[in-house]
């Protein structure tokens, strides 16, 4: 190595740990004794089902039934509209939804991507992980999977969404179509008394895309990656900016160097700013990211970003580290 770039990577770690010490002192949340649980969600409907992860954890003393029964409460939930049913359309009024699971004890996980037809591809994603030797099925792959093991189908496209839709599709030039900007996936991340990590990731993508895109939310190491030494982060936002630098892959990376969760959330996208030369707010990505103590943070680009946070004592929404 040349004693140049040997500096340049002296000054990049010294760099990195102000960073880190300028967040601790004034982002310092995200404390934990990891004598309880504790889960974190994008968004503010991701309150109550990090509130139902916490009850079913309580219930059942599993990490991973708790992330499935929590975003089940997103996927069942009309009035959010990127979720399972009641969300977007596709471009051609197909609702198309992504979805992945993934266990950092095992490091073993499950996708499914333009599902059509079933309310809850979270557990489809999980079944692909417990009961196949693969990791993502696509499209009529994966509604075939999900009629096998028994998942039952229902109409995705509410009437009020299909409304939207159709006015949307009434003002489109043939050409390009532009979809309005919707900001409702749920990434749901936790860890139990144990320190075993666990995540979810559901959404139906942005709304109006080409029918066939998929975005981060399915991809490993985009809208979700759980690492059972080090970390758990997820994602919301354009897939497109989070895909193109493996966001939650990079920030579990991060952390695994020792930065705190905000900062390593924080760093990411100033990664991705840096090299796209894009100012942050124009990118529309967030983040979230629990490491293997139990702490945790999150930073974003959307001024309406939260993180839901959930401990048997506490039930909040926090704003995280804006970065704009
Ligand atoms: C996607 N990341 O399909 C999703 C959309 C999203 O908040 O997160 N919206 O690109």
């Amino acid at each position: 190595m040349s004693q140049s770039n040997y500096i340049n990577r002296r000054q990049i770690v010294a760099g990195i740990g102000a960073l880190s010490a300028l967040s601790v002192a004034k982002f310092g949340y995200g404390g934990s004794n990891l004598a309880q649980p504790l889960f974190l969600a994008t968004w503010n409907f991701g309150l109550a089902a990090c509130k139902q992860s916490l009850a079913t954890l309580q219930q059942s003393n599993s990490i991973l039934d708790a992330i499935e029964k929590g975003i089940h409460v997103a996927e069942s939930d009309t009035s959010v509209d990127s979720v399972g049913v009641g969300g977007a359309p596709n471009a051609a009024g197909v609702v198309q939804l992504d979805a992945c699971f993934m266990d950092g004890e095992t490091h073993r996980a499950g996708s499914v991507a333009a599902l059509e037809g079933y309310p809850h591809p979270i557990s489809v994603a999980r079944r692909v992980m417990e009961k196949t030797k693969h990791v993502l099925l696509v499209g009529s792959g994966a509604a075939d999977f999900a009629k096998q093991q028994g998942f039952q189908k229902q109409e995705l496209l509410t009437d009020e969404q299909k409304k939207k839709w159709q006015a949307w599709k009434a003002l489109q030039p043939a050409s390009e179509p532009a979809a309005p900007p919707n900001h409702d996936t749920i990434a749901l991340i936790g860890i139990d008394a144990t320190g075993h990590l666990a995540g979810g990731c559901s959404t139906s993508g942005l709304a109006y895309k080409m029918a066939g895109r998929v975005g981060d939310s399915p991809i490993l190491g985009s809208g979700l990656y759980v690492d059972g030494d080090v970390g758990a982060a997820g994602a919301t936002g354009i897939g497109e900016n989070v895909m193109r630098y493996c966001g939650s892959f990079l920030i579990v990376e991060f952390m695994r160097m020792g930065l705190e969760p905000d900062v390593a959330c924080r760093a990411t996208i100033d990664r991705i700013a840096k090299h796209d030369r894009k100012s942050p707010a124009d990118l529309h990505i967030n983040f979230l990211a629990i490491n293997k103590q139990g702490r945790w943070g999150g930073a974003g680009t959307d001024a309406e970003f939260e993180i839901a946070v959930v401990t048997p004592d506490v039930a909040k929404l926090e704003k995280p580290w804006m970065v704009r």
